[in-house]
């Protein structure tokens, strides 16, 4: 019996790109910090000059899977994070928006073989994505976290 699982050894190795959602910058912004604070104490050189992490701002989230998908295609990564937040309430096409992101960004994960991390926020009010966006945990640590795993996984399988 074989065990297969990620494991965060490797980590520093890893090259991470970012793709950021700037609609709803507030939170988007928070999201990204929380993120290069994980990748960075796990190794990643996080700094303007790094050669194994970009970073991709797109207008919103609707955008995150094109962008996912033109960066997958190149094969300079080992994993691509998402980083978008929609709030319902300020949203009235809340659903498609974020139909489209999840649906999106599954099938280009699937598409190309590189893990896409969704790391999109979906809200009811901008108070529940201010509290998951650092004023309680900030979920874009996690979404870091995820994508080292993801990354780590693939690697191994390949
Ligand atoms: N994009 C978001 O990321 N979050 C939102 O809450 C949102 N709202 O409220 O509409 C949003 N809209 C923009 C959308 O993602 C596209 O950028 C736009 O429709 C252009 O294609």
């Amino acid at each position: 019996m074989a065990t297969i699982e990620g494991t965060f050894q490797n980590s520093s190795s890893l090259r991470v790109a970012i793709v950021v959602a700037r609609f709803n910058d507030l939170i988007t912004s928070k999201l990204l910090s929380g993120c290069l604070d994980c990748l960075s104490r796990h190794g990643i050189d996080v700094s303007d000059s790094s050669k194994q992490l970009d970073i991709a701002w797109v207008p919103g989230s609707f955008e995150l899977p094109i962008i996912s998908q033109q960066l997958a295609r190149q094969r300079k990564y080992d994993v691509v994070i998402t980083l978008g937040a929609v709030i319902r309430g300020d949203t009235p096409h809340f659903d498609v928006v974020v139909s489209e992101a999840s649906k999106g960004i599954a099938t280009v994960s699937r598409d190309t073989g590189v893990p896409i991390i969704f790391g999109v926020l979906t809200t009811d009010t901008m108070q529940q994505a201010l509290e998951r966006a650092g004023i309680k945990n900030n979920l874009g640590w996690s979404y870091a976290l995820q994508a080292l795993e993801m990354g780590s996984l693939m690697n191994e399988l390949s």
